[in-house]
């Protein structure tokens, strides 16, 4: 009879290139009759020679799940980059051979909601002011749904017939919805542009515990502005920020 001399992997499958969790469940058989208490020892790498691993634990405990062991990452894989992992085992001093070496990666998912993606202020006189903060009328939100952390552009075509550039009669700012839901943002009034690269919000996290803004607007009627209805298109674009 002869036993195995090293770990065999369960899971991620090998070479996988489309996982979405950040933080990966990794799976693998325990080795049986190497020692006493055993526990494991779980190393992932960029690197496919193993010479400056992302994550490197020891101490890992067996596990009793059908023969198997398994471990959560406990920092995140960076994104659209090929990942090695193997494991061994330890046991009275003694350390098994490495497992054989499987890969993985994983994939960057870029997404956002838009709950809410209409504002609608009524009727507004000449020169009267109207915002989303000091009214009960709803700011636009948007949730970061995607596996990364995203840099978040706004801009809007121009409301006014008698205003067509960017000005102070039509503004917005950020706000956090849930708390401690990006890096930095535009949180006081500023103009929308009709085209800028200029960041409203830098790294809108996507923890689904924080990760979503509100896009308040702000519109003052030019003294000039002939009657009847005024629509604005508000684009945001999300991009990989990290
Ligand atoms: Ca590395
Ligand atoms: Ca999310």
């Amino acid at each position: 009879m002869t036993y195995n001399t090293k770990p065999v992997l369960y899971s991620p499958e090998n070479g996988i290139d489309n996982l979405l969790v950040r933080q990966p469940l990794f799976v693998w058989y325990n080795l049986p009759y190497f020692g006493d208490s055993t526990t494991y020892q779980i190393m992932i790498d960029d690197n496919s020679d193993f010479s400056s691993p992302e994550i490197s634990k020891s101490g890992i405990a067996e596990g009793y799940d059908n023969g198997k062991t398994n471990h959560t990452a406990e920092s995140k894989i960076v994104v659209d980059k090929i990942h090695y992992w193997r494991v061994r085992a330890y046991s009275d001093g003694k350390y098994s051979e490495w497992s054989d070496t499987w890969n993985f990666t994983v994939l960057s998912s870029i997404a956002i909601l838009l709950p809410v993606k209409e504002i609608n202020f009524g009727k507004i006189n000449l020169t009267e002011t109207k915002d989303t903060i000091s009214s009960e009328i709803t700011p636009i939100k948007i949730v970061n749904d995607g596996n990364v952390d995203l840099n978040i552009i706004v801009k809007a075509t121009y409301i006014w017939d008698s205003i067509k550039e960017e000005s102070e009669k039509y503004q917005f700012l950020i706000n956090e919805d849930k708390p401690n839901s990006y890096l930095s943002a535009l949180e006081t009034w500023t103009n929308f542009k009709n085209e800028t690269d200029e960041l409203a919000i830098t790294r809108l996290y996507y923890d689904d515990e924080k990760d979503s803004a509100k896009i308040h607007v702000k519109v003052t009627v030019p003294s000039d502005e002939p009657p009847f209805e005024k629509n604005s298109t508000i684009t945001v674009v999300a991009e990989m920020g990290e």
